[in-house]
């Protein structure tokens, strides 16, 4: 009860944000402003992608719309952004599967281990060029949320207060997840005990002991700290960070063309320019904490990666009946490419 208040005065506040100065049409003469929420901190990749969004909006409208950036927890969590985004509070935002799964179920696809390519480029051609991602869009513009443009924020690192080489060393582990369910049931597949708790208390979960472990990408395990309160890092490789660049759909509707080909491009280029921000970020947030902790890094053999693999396989089914028929053939679409995709990559 207490968060759904709080959630209404937050819409109001942003309403009355809205009131204050911007329309949805972006007319050449007058001043515009565009919402931008998105999941992460300071100096994120999220708030990194964010910045030159709003850089480039505004240096090709010559300053006509300006963009407000909002990061997590300034107008409420990652579930309240989601809601503003869909009821259109929110012009733009970045939600990763995790938060949009709970609308979408079909988006947890991305959350299947062992499902992407291995190289950077590789996940970005999959996430630009699959049939099964066109697939995916069309049900999340049926949910109002239009995608301009999935990107890859790096692979997800487990951290850990043990090392975990195995699905048996996972027994017992309270790993802190996001809420989604295929994440949860991913886990479980490796015998561990996931502990979904919102982003913001990882740390001090992790501090006093309630959690053992957790599961991020490297540059966030840095900036949130997560390493200091854990002996290990583990790079698994099982499964990418993606977000998707989501509009109202009818917000992106009454845009003129000109403007809706202006959002289109800066999408693209943004895939572009983030792709290299995300490795130089993540190789350089590593290095910090390789200088800063005595943290351990434990990089699984393909034969390690191998025993994982094979006990993800129950988690893929938790996928398949969570979602239709269509569901189920953007999966395999997505699978089909991956594999078509990491084969052109070895030869
Ligand atoms: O683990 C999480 O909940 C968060 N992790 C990242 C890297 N971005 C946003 C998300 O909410």
């Amino acid at each position: 009860m207490k968060k759904r208040i709080t959630t209404l005065v937050l819409l109001l506040a942003l309403t009355m944000v809205i009131a204050s100065g911007c329309s949805g049409t972006p007319e050449a003469s007058e001043q515009t402003v565009w919402r931008f929420g998105h999941e992460e901190t300071v100096g994120a990749i999220q708030d990194i992608y964010a910045h030159e969004f709003k850089r480039l909006v505004e240096e090709r409208t010559d300053g006509d719309i300006t963009v407000e950036i909002y990061r997590t927890g300034e107008i409420g969590g990652v579930m309240d952004y989601l809601e503003f985004q869909q009821g259109g509070l929110l012009d733009f935002s970045i939600v990763n599967p995790g938060t949009s799964s709970t609308t979408v179920p079909e988006n947890n696809v991305f959350y299947n281990h062992f499902l992407l390519p291995e190289e950077d480029e590789q996940i970005q051609e999959l996430l630009r060029t699959s049939k099964g991602v066109e697939m995916l869009n069309e049900i999340n513009e049926e949910n109002e949320l239009k995608v301009l443009d999935w990107f890859y924020e790096g692979w997800n690192a487990w951290t850990a207060d043990k090392p975990i080489r195995s699905p048996e060393d996972f027994e017992g582990v309270s790993i802190r997840t996001m809420a989604s369910p295929l994440i949860v049931s991913s886990y479980q597949a490796y015998n561990a005990n996931p502990t979904p708790m919102p982003y913001m208390e990882v740390y001090t979960g992790l501090q006093l002991k309630q959690i053992d472990a957790q599961v991020n990408p490297v540059f966030a395990i840095q900036e949130m700290g997560f390493y200091e309160v854990q002996d290990y890092l583990i790079n698994a490789r099982q499964d990418g960070f993606v977000a998707a660049l989501v509009t109202q759909p009818d917000f992106y509707d009454q845009l003129d063309p000109e403007m809706q080909k202006m959002v289109d491009e800066i999408a693209y280029e943004l895939n572009d320019f983030i792709i290299e921000e995300q490795a130089e970020l993540n190789e350089k947030r590593l290095e910090m904490i390789k200088e800063s902790s005595d943290i351990e890094i434990i990089e699984l053999t393909p034969e390690e990666r191998d025993v994982f693999r094979e006990a993800s396989g129950p988690a893929r089914e938790v996928y398949r009946n969570s979602v239709g028929d269509k569901g189920k053939e953007i999966l395999e679409i997505i699978r089909e490419d991956s594999a078509r995709i990491s084969e052109e990559g070895n030869k």
